[in-house]
């Protein structure tokens, strides 16, 4: 199914009115602030998120999965679902691919098909997570940090594999997260573990084209319990500046203990020029991949806030971050899932942008604590939704990408095509 522009047109029409009412309402209250408002609509339009290709499927928990119908059973299905979140919100401009889940048969088809739909590949993904069919050696018991070398060998050539599908596909970046670690003491000597994960990066960097970068992702636990090797984000730096300066650390929001200050890592991260990657989510608990926002909205807008102070002051020279999205939504249509994943890191940014840093430097410099959570909360508590549908509507997108959505019964002619009991490789 692919979406006309004039379907998504004729809707925004009946609201075109109210949206230039309250567009141009704020846009008088901002500049009274001295913030250009076509400033930040300019950005925002330009802001684009990766989807990965293992989102699109019906999510869940390892103890059951409640199926959406009409979901995508191959890799062509994933892009044209991808096409339709992109047609509606025109945020969704990227795929990110997860290999062996989406091997693309056909790369310059699968190639075409995105580019007829606006979408590039972003990074792709290794899984030496999980055993494949025809798989000689087993990850049971780790896959790069594994003490065997056969293991090793196998999940580096997984990764070199990786990178040759990506360059096929135009992507620039390869993402690695892995699963190794301990799920019992006395399982693992952690010193060795860390050594062969370092060596086994080294030579996947190695592999890595001159214009790629590599981003290593880390977790603190899950599905290892006792020990994961790459736990946290000093040691994802350790191992990146063990590679080299095309390694990057990559945070993942759902990949931290309950109360870490993220936004404090951000800061230090770009501070050292070596942020490279983001997968957005929420939780409550843990690595709960929640829809972006419903849960932490604040943080979000701090974590935002950080990285747009380390793109404006950017002495480290840290690259452009790659975004993604890493959710599952549950028990939602995954297709509305995303869209309104997508709303809220729209609208965390757009209130990131709203941060008088100067006035927060003069706050901080005289230890006025109030005024600066003042500052911060101005920025936040300001109804941003106008900004982010005036940058929707400029690029042809939907003023309202939910209910347009549901007016087109998206979901209805999904259903029509692919049938109600479908099953997407993924998550
Ligand atoms: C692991 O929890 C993770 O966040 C990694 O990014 C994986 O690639 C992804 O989820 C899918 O398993
Ligand atoms: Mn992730």
């Amino acid at each position: 199914m692919k979406l006309e522009l004039n379907q998504i047109q004729d809707l925004n029409k009946q609201k075109a009115a109210e949206q230039a009412e309250h567009f141009g309402f704020l846009k008088l209250a901002l500049d009274k602030k001295g913030i250009d408002a076509e400033a930040i609509v300019q950005k925002l339009a330009d802001f684009q998120v990766a989807i990965p290709s293992w989102a699109l499927g019906s999510g869940g928990t390892r103890f059951g999965r409640f199926s959406t119908g009409g979901q995508p059973v191959n890799l062509e299905q994933k892009i044209e679902d991808i096409g339709l979140l992109h047609a509606l919100t025109q945020t969704a401009g990227a795929v990110s691919l997860h290999i062996p889940w989406d091997i693309p048969t056909d790369p310059a088809a699968t190639k075409q098909l995105a580019d007829s739909h606006g979408i590039v590949f972003d990074a792709v993904n290794s899984n030496t997570f999980q055993d494949q069919e025809g798989q000689v050696e087993t990850y049971k018991y780790g896959s790069l940090a594994d003490r065997q070398t056969a293991v090793r060998e196998q999940a580096v050539a997984h990764n070199t594999e990786v990178i040759r599908y990506g360059k096929l596909l135009g992507s620039k970046s390869l993402t690695v997260w892995l699963a190794d670690g301990a799920s019992f003491p006395g399982q693992n000597n952690f010193r060795k573990s860390l050594q062969n994960t370092q060596r086994s990066l080294q030579e996947i960097y190695a592999e890595l084209p001159a214009d790629w970068r590599m981003f290593i992702e880390y977790k603190p636990y899950e599905p290892s319990f006792y020990s994961t090797v790459i736990q946290d984000w000093g040691t994802s730096l350790m191992l990146a500046e063990g590679c080299g300066e095309k390694a990057f650390c990559l945070v993942d929001l759902g990949h931290h203990l309950p109360n870490t200050n993220i936004e404090q890592i951000v800061a230090t991260l770009m501070m050292k020029g070596k942020l490279g990657g983001f997968h957005f989510n929420d939780s409550k608990y843990g690595d709960d991949d929640l829809t972006v926002g419903s849960i932490k909205p604040y943080q979000l807008f701090l974590i935002f806030n950080e990285l747009v102070y380390g793109m404006n002051h950017n002495e480290a020279n840290n690259p452009p971050l790659a975004w993604m999205i890493d959710a599952s939504h549950n028990i939602k249509d995954p297709l509305e899932d995303l869209i309104q994943s997508l709303e809220a890191i729209q609208l965390a940014y757009a209130q990131a942008l709203l941060v008088d840093t100067p006035a927060l430097e003069a706050a901080q410099a005289d230890n006025d604590v109030v005024l600066g959570q003042e500052l911060l909360q101005d920025a936040y508590r300001t109804d941003v939704r106008p900004l982010i549908r005036e940058a929707r509507l400029r690029r042809n997108g939907a003023l309202n990408p939910i209910t347009t959505y549901r007016s087109l019964q998206v979901r209805d002619h999904l259903i029509k095509e692919r049938g109600l009991k479908t099953v997407a490789t993924g998550l």
